[in-house]
């Protein structure tokens, strides 16, 4: 009895208490967005979190004259006078927003909703944004809705178990007491009020703490990110002391839809185990060579970049990419021959194998002759297409070995190459059922037409790229229907480390065809027809696609 004593009276509602719970759930609504949103950005980008987006949005939007008061006004704080300001516009939504879903079921989250796709038009409209950036904004206004929505019936469960409290003001007594009964549903209460507000309580309390936790957990994780990004875009990369041969106007074919010779960053194919991207504070990288050799290094980031470095244009390749498949691009990438490294460390006999390890403990085991090898240009890559290595992609350091599948060769945001023996020592993919070695396997792709498209009947161009890095194409064919092979045109290769484009004019005559490729390397292979899965070293076979003619 004496708890119920004790509750009771804080368990009545005035009118005002009413209102201030209900503008309580709206702000805690808001920060339930905000918290999921923060928390899934952590998995795409920090950038594609709302805040920021709604900032450079409004940072965007806003006229010239008002942007040049702000500075006038604040000078270098004004970014932070624009977050502030965002986030009190938020605070007065959210009221708002808590204050009619109470008074007007489901106008509120009406309110949320509108509100969430104005951020998530912020967020789209972002220049780097991708596909997926509106999934973080997507999902926290969902778990803000199903918040609100829980809290509001868990209060009216309370109000309408509860004593209505005289209002404070002499004046609103009368109208204060009939809004409050007019408030409550004509269900009889079921609860006693100590318990209905227990309940209330308790759910917006684990929300809360939720929030909390999650919001500022993904939002430190997001803005060490960040730091990294900014570390990363001011960063001015030494020009090579070896630079690439111009690329001649050749080596690119004027076909529509083909791959271009280059992939641009934006579009370059990822691939790791990391659920987050690792943020690697390039002043503190160190990479060190160790195990057997003479002579343990240890290098840093500033001292990598005085180094003399090549640049180099590479196609890296997935060993999980299917034929005719997107897990292949071609970079041109800037970086320290690892030939030279180990040339100082001095491996000792009986060594033949590197196991490469990343920050975040995946490790690639590359043959060690790959790497001392004179005829491949097996790099410490820290620049990819003229930036800096982006952060999915390694930064600041990552290895490139031409005519490797990447999982047996590079290793991105590396920290450590062992040197050790195949018998000795395994890396992560091959504990789990794929080849320690993994030559790149010569593939070929028809990129145009696409599968399954129609096109008009007449001369047809069908085109796509090969490959067999460190290598080298020498031919590229194409058959209609399975018929006899007919050479295609080949584009100049710029190294025998990259894909070569090809076309092939094909005089197209109505109705269903299939067309197949086949590549030839330089060391006189023809790609086999026989299909082969990709795992445990690669796939094999052709490339075929079948398209209508019309
Ligand atoms: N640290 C780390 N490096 C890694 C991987 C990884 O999982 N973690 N995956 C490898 C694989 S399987 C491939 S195909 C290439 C892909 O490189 P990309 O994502 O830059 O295209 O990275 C390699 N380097
Ligand atoms: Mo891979």
């Amino acid at each position: 009895m004496t708890s119920a004593t004790k509750t009771a009276p804080s368990a009545e509602l005035s009118v005002k208490r009413i209102r201030t719970w209900s503008a309580l759930l709206g702000v805690l609504s808001a920060a339930i967005v905000l918290a999921v949103a923060e928390f899934f950005a952590v998995f795409i980008s920090p950038a594609s979190s709302p805040v920021l987006a709604v900032g450079s949005l409004v940072i965007d939007l806003a006229p010239s004259w008002l942007k040049d008061l702000t500075i006038a006004l604040f000078g270098t704080n004004d970014k932070i006078v624009l977050l502030l300001c965002v986030g009190l516009l938020v605070l007065v939504l959210a009221v708002a927003i808590g204050l009619v879903e109470y008074a007007r079921p489901s106008w509120g989250v009406i309110l949320l909703v509108f509100v969430g796709v104005i951020a998530t038009i912020a967020v789209t409209t972002r220049a780097q944004a991708t596909a997926s950036w509106p999934m973080p904004t997507v999902l926290g206004v969902v778990a803000g809705v199903l918040v609100l929505r829980i809290t509001m019936i868990r209060l009216r469960r309370w109000v309408n178990s509860a004593p209505v409290a005289p209002a404070t003001t002499p004046a609103g007594t009368a109208a204060a007491a009939r809004a409050a009964s007019a408030q409550r549903s004509s269900a009889t209460p079921n609860r006693v009020p100590a318990a209905s507000r227990r309940d209330f309580l308790r759910i917006v309390g684990v929300a809360s703490v939720g929030a909390v936790l999650v919001g500022v957990g993904a939002r430190v994780v997001n803005a060490s990110a960040s730091v990294v990004d900014a570390v990363r875009t001011a960063l001015k990369l030494p020009a090579p002391a070896i630079a690439a041969p111009a690329i001649p106007a050749s080596a690119s074919l004027d076909v529509p839809g083909i791959s271009t010779l280059i992939t641009p960053n934006s579009n370059f194919y990822r691939i790791d185990t990391a659920l987050v991207v690792p943020n690697v504070d390039a002043d503190e990288w160190r990479l060190r060579i160790t195990g057997m050799v003479e002579n343990e290094i240890e290098i840093s980031f500033a001292e990598l970049l005085e180094l003399p470095l090549v640049e180099t244009a590479a196609t890296l390749s997935c060993v999980s990419n299917v034929v005719g498949g997107d897990l292949v691009g071609n970079a041109m990438w800037l970086g320290y021959p690892i030939r030279d490294l180990l040339a100082k460390a001095k491996p000792l006999a009986g060594a033949d194998m590197v196991l490469s390890r990343s920050i975040d403990g995946f490790t690639a085991s590359t043959p060690l002759e790959a790497l001392q090898d004179d005829n491949r240009e097996s790099i410490l890559a820290v620049g990819m297409n003229g930036e800096p290595l982006p952060q999915q992609h390694g930064f600041p350091v990552r290895m490139v070995v031409p005519g490797l599948y990447g999982y047996v060769s590079a290793t991105k945001w590396v920290v450590e190459m062992q040197v050790t023996r195949f018998a000795d020592a395994t890396a992560y993919w091959t504990e789990r059922g794929w080849s320690a070695i993994g030559p790149v396997k010569t593939q070929s792709r028809i990129d145009v037409p696409s599968r399954g498209s129609s096109v008009q009947a007449g001369t047809v161009a069908v085109a796509g790229v090969a490959w067999a890095p460190n290598t080298g194409i020498t031919g590229v064919e194409v058959r209609i229907d399975g018929g006899s092979w007919a050479a295609a045109e080949l584009a100049t290769a710029i190294s025998a480390d990259t894909w070569v484009q090809w076309v092939y004019p094909w005089e197209a005559t109505s109705g269903e065809h299939s067309i197949e490729v086949r590549a030839t390397d330089a060391g006189g292979t023809t790609q086999s027809g026989v299909p082969i899965p990709v795992v445990p070293d690669g796939a094999e076979g052709w490339h075929g696609i079948t398209v209508q003619v019309s």
